[in-house]
This record gives C-alpha cells, sequence and structure tokens, in this order.
C-alpha cells in the first residue's frame, strides 16, 4: 500500500468512526436508555412516574412535557392529573414525563432538574408555593427550555423565567365568592364569617384571601372573624372547622372555602357539631367537583365558585405551538361560571366532569 492509499483508508475509517459515534448518541437521546419507559409510550400510566429519579434522555421524535405536579391533595388535582394524562398521555406526538411532589417544592426543583438532564422539550410546572423559583427556573431557561405554569402562578421579578401561565384568576374568584355571599345573605345581615385557607403561600390561597378580603371589607356588616390554613385537604379542613366550632360555635354565619375538599371537611364538622350545613352556616367553596354539587343539590351548601381543572388541552396545545416555534399567549385563561343554590347545582350535575 503506498502512503496516499494509507492515508486515504486512514481518513474514511475516521470518518465512518465519528459517524457511528454521532448515530450512538442520537440513539441514546431517544431510547431513554436505562430506565423502565421508552420511545414508544404514549400512555401516562406507563410513562415514568418517577422522573425526578433517573436520568434516561428525551425522545427527538416526540414533543417531549415534563409535568411537575403538586401532589394529590384535592379532587381538582387529581382531576387535573387525570386530565393531562389523558389529553398528552394518548396523544402519540407526546411523550409525558410525570412526577410527583407530594406537597414538596424541593421535589418539584428535583424533578425539574432532572428534566432539564433529560432535555425535555417543554417544562409544565404547577407550582406548590409561589415564591423560591429563580434558581431553578434560570437553568431551565439557560437549557433552553420554555416553562409553562399550570393552574398556581409564581413571584418572580423576571418574567422571561416562564413563558405562559394556564389557569384560573384567583383574585376574581376570591371576589366573587364574597359578592355572592352578600347577594345571598343581604348587605344588611351581620355576617360572621369563618375562613378555610388552602396551602400556605399557595397563589391559589393568598389570591383567593385577596380577592375575598377586598369585597368583605368595603362591607361593614361583613366580618371575617376566623381564618386558618386547611391545607386544601378534606380532613385539615374539617379538623380546623372543629376548632372554629369549639371556639365560636354559634357565632359563625358563614364558611368561605378556599376549596372543596376543605368545605366537604367543614360540613362533616357542623353537622357532628349539631347545626345545619348550609342552613345554619352557609357555606360558598371554589373548584366544583362532583361532591360539592351533590352538597349543594342536597341543601348541604350554596355557592359553588367555578375553577376549571381540566387543562390537559390547553397544554396539548401550548406545547404544539411551542415546538412549532409560535407565540403563545402569557395568560391562557378557562371559561368559569359560578352556580348558586339547590336548583342551579341539580340541573348542572348530569354534565359535570369532575
Ligand atoms: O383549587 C385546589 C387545589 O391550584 C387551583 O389547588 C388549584 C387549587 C385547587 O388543590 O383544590
Amino acid at each position: 500500500m503506498n502512503t496516499k492509499k494509507g492515508l486515504l483508508l486512514f481518513l474514511i475509517t475516521g470518518i465512518t468512526v465519528l459517524f457511528l459515534l454521532a448515530g450512538c448518541n442520537t440513539q441514546e437521546s431517544a431510547g431513554n436508555e436505562g430506565s423502565n419507559d421508552n420511545a414508544e409510550d404514549t400512555n401516562a400510566e406507563e410513562a415514568n412516574e418517577d422522573s425526578g429519579t433517573n436520568d434516561e434522555e428525551a425522545s427527538s421524535e416526540k414533543i417531549v412535557v415534563g409535568f411537575s405536579q403538586i401532589g394529590a391533595e384535592s379532587g381538582w388535582r387529581t382531576a387535573e392529573t387525570e386530565s393531562i394524562k389523558e389529553t398528552l398521555g394518548n396523544d402519540p406526538q407526546f411523550d409525558l414525563k410525570f412526577s410527583d411532589a407530594q406537597q414538596k417544592q424541593e421535589n418539584q426543583i428535583k424533578a425539574l432538574r432532572t428534566f432539564i438532564a433529560q432535555k425535555v422539550d417543554i417544562i409544565a410546572l404547577a407550582p406548590v408555593v409561589e415564591s423560591g423559583w429563580e434558581t431553578i427556573l434560570t437553568e431551565a431557561k439557560d437549557a433552553g427550555i420554555p416553562v409553562v405554569l399550570l393552574d398556581r402562578g409564581i413571584d418572580v421579578e423576571d418574567e422571561s423565567l416562564y413563558t405562559s401561565f394556564i389557569g384560573s384568576d384567583f383574585i376574581l374568584e376570591g371576589e366573587n365568592a364574597a359578592n355572592e355571599l352578600i347577594n345571598l345573605m343581604g348587605e344588611d345581615s351581620k355576617v360572621n364569617i369563618v375562613e378555610l385557607q388552602g396551602t400556605v403561600g399557595a397563589s391559589a390561597a393568598n389570591d383567593r384571601m385577596e380577592g375575598f378580603a377586598n369585597v368583605i371589607s368595603e362591607n361593614p356588616n361583613y366580618e371575617i372573624i376566623k381564618s386558618q390554613t386547611g391545607e386544601f385537604t378534606r380532613s385539615k379542613g374539617k379538623e380546623v372547622m372543629e376548632a372554629f366550632l369549639k371556639s365560636d360555635g354559634d357565632n359563625i354565619d358563614a364558611v368561605y372555602a378556599h376549596n372543596d375538599d376543605m368545605a366537604l371537611g367543614a360540613i362533616q364538622a357542623i353537622e357532628e357539631y349539631g347545626l345545619k350545613p348550609g342552613e345554619d352556616i352557609k357555606i360558598v367553596s371554589v373548584d366544583g367537583i362532583k361532591d360539592i354539587f351533590e352538597a349543594v343539590a342536597d341543601g348541604k351548601a350554596n355557592i359553588i365558585v367555578e375553577c376549571n381543572p381540566l387543562l390537559g388541552p390547553q397544554l396539548a396545545q401550548a406545547a404544539k405551538d411551542l415546538q412549532a416555534g409560535k407565540e403563545i399567549e402569557r395568560w391562557i385563561k378557562t371559561d368559569e361560571s359560578v352556580y348558586v343554590g339547590a336548583e342551579e347545582a341539580k340541573a348542572a350535575l348530569p354534565d359535570r366532569k369532575y
């Protein structure tokens, strides 16, 4: 072999080796190596439920969405999780990576860090609390991964740290709750209200509290005599209501619950205390899960301020648009209603989807 031929062979071999190596890399990122997940997974149930703990990489053919969910504290949240798993999990265009944070921000931060390492295309985050997101969202931004906030908002100075927020106007929900309560009980009645707040530091709790207080503070006959967190759960809502009844029993005219689960817990506490929820103590609640519609239909609660958890379709659309390089709206809102009294609840019940 002469030197020219030797050089040519050397070059061809070198190029082939480089080519094979590059091929290997792409395969690795498409193949979700070393996990129980694979690129063919279209069903979120089969998708990695624990993305926070492994370091597989994202598929390149599908739109890979890493979703960090808060937990499963309420009927609302379960409905939201189902909507997202159904919509993105059943659509072959998507590869959904689902991670449940069990109410802990640190778990959400870990999950996001894993999503970044996996090079997902889009991060969807339902943030448990409003503050403390700067560092991790800067990491996502530096990695060029758009972050879509789902259902709760965050408090950051640099607004470029997230692309969009899909969810409700919680201040408006609080205002609606107060206005409907005043309509129901009359401007001139003297009304003592106890408030069951959601998770401390959550935007859904902060804003529902603010909106309600905005309206109530304008009416001197209405007073919030007690306000405490029931952590958006039935059991805690019941426990806190029991304490309120113990200290203020017959002075309580109305309960304002930041979500239905706490309202349902309060209804139980009131019944066990020997009073009639919906009559002796009026109940206004936010969300609109089936159980509260049933309670209102039975006369045990009075006002439902709807907050829609079925955000899967909006997230899917936003992800497709982002992937196609389109601009998406900064705040994607949903249509929501208010239901008052047994007749409205009965009429709406057959069509309730969550
Ligand atoms: O109202 C409540 C929950 O963030 C809007 O979180 C959501 C709230 C919802 O668990 O039930």
